[in-house]
């Protein structure tokens, strides 16, 4: 019987991180290649895989890179598995609805602005895997900035500027209260009104409990990265309140003059998702956003968080505490 040649896997660097190819499922249990994806993923950033077809295969490929962590915000988390979060929701319904709004005359639903995943705590997380199962035909893109390649371009007398700067970061969730800031893409959105979505996500209605449960927190305009050593620009501009020691005019104009760099083309991928593609990021190194898709068309993913603990930050308010919350329904 003639002997089958399978098809090495291999790494494909792209512009911004890289294509893991013909990585057939198990896989990442032979020996030697759990260290081979994790050290791809520390010089790249973001690795791309095809064909995850099973919760079980993206969960094991996301624990090569570290163990999972529950996310710290219940609404999203997945009934089928806590160290799963839903986004969007699965076309046969039943799941949570998206809020919907209208920009520049086009209505895109699960728009999400530029962010690192849980940043709005003092210990950031390491890493995420979002894996899409229902993809939109048209838009409904994924971006991720590299902020080590960001930071590598900055003028000298700028970055010696940021190297100690810090500044207070709080979660956002409601569109309203991110209009208009640096990174968001949402800047002339008409926003509909609970009552012609009655589905507007119980996250976004809850915004004032929110900041019970997530203090403002401190962190560093700068990250030296725990592995790679190298710096990363840290910010996430849409939970930027404010550079620390800084009038709010100052360090609006700041954030906007850095936001406009990180996101010049050079460092940014944009990724067009086919079912069965997951991205896996290094959250330390690399922020990302959702550019939302229309409504009526589907879009789904799960997404597995790791955990760091990176402890990056600190409370605003020393004596705060999170007042956690769990779902009752
Ligand atoms: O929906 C997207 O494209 C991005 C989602 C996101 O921010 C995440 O999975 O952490
Ligand atoms: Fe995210």
């Amino acid at each position: 019987m003639a002997q089958t040649q399978q098809a090495q896997w291999h790494v494909r660097p792209m512009a911004v991180g890289a294509e893991i190819v013909d990585f057939p499922a198990g896989m990442e249990e032979r020996p030697g290649v759990q260290a081979a994806l994790y050290d791809a993923w520390l010089t790249h950033g973001i690795l791309l895989f095809r064909n995850i077809a099973s919760v079980e295969q993206h969960l094991a490929i996301s624990r090569c890179f570290g163990e999972l962590e529950i996310h710290p915000v219940p609404e999203v988390r997945s009934k089928s598995n806590p160290y799963l979060i839903e986004l969007g929701a699965p076309i046969a319904g039943g799941g949570r609805q998206p809020t919907v709004y209208s920009f520049d005359g086009e209505t895109r639903i699960n728009r999400i602005a530029w962010h690192r995943d849980t940043a709005y705590t003092p210990d950031i997380c390491k890493g995420a895997m979002l894996r899409m199962l229902e993809v939109p035909d048209t838009a409904g893109e994924t971006l991720l900035a590299d902020t080590a390649m960001a930071w590598d371009d900055l003028p000298a007398d700028i970055r010696a500027k940021l190297e100690h700067l810090e500044f207070k970061a709080t979660i956002r969730t409601a569109h309203m209260s991110t209009l208009g800031r640096p990174g968001v893409f949402w800047k002339s959105v008409v926003l509909a009104g609970d009552a012609d979505y009655p589905g507007n996500s119980e996250l976004s209605r809850r915004d004032g409990a929110i900041d019970a449960r997530y203090p403002s927190v401190i962190q560093p305009a700068v990250l030296t990265h725990p592995e790679s050593g190298r710096k990363c620009l840290f910010l996430s501009p849409t939970y930027v309140d404010r550079f620390l020691g800084m009038e709010q005019e100052e360090s609006d104009a700041l954030l906007r003059r850095l936001t406009e760099h990180m996101l010049q083309p050079r460092y940014v991928y944009r990724h067009k998702w086919q079912a069965n593609d997951a991205i896996i990021w290094d959250n330390r190194r690399f922020m990302h956003a959702g550019m939302g898709n229309r409504p009526g068309e589907p879009r789904f993913g799960l997404r597995t968080t790791l955990a760091g603990p990176l402890r990056t930050g600190r409370y605003f308010d020393e004596n705060a505490k999170a007042v956690p919350i769990e779902l009752t329904d």
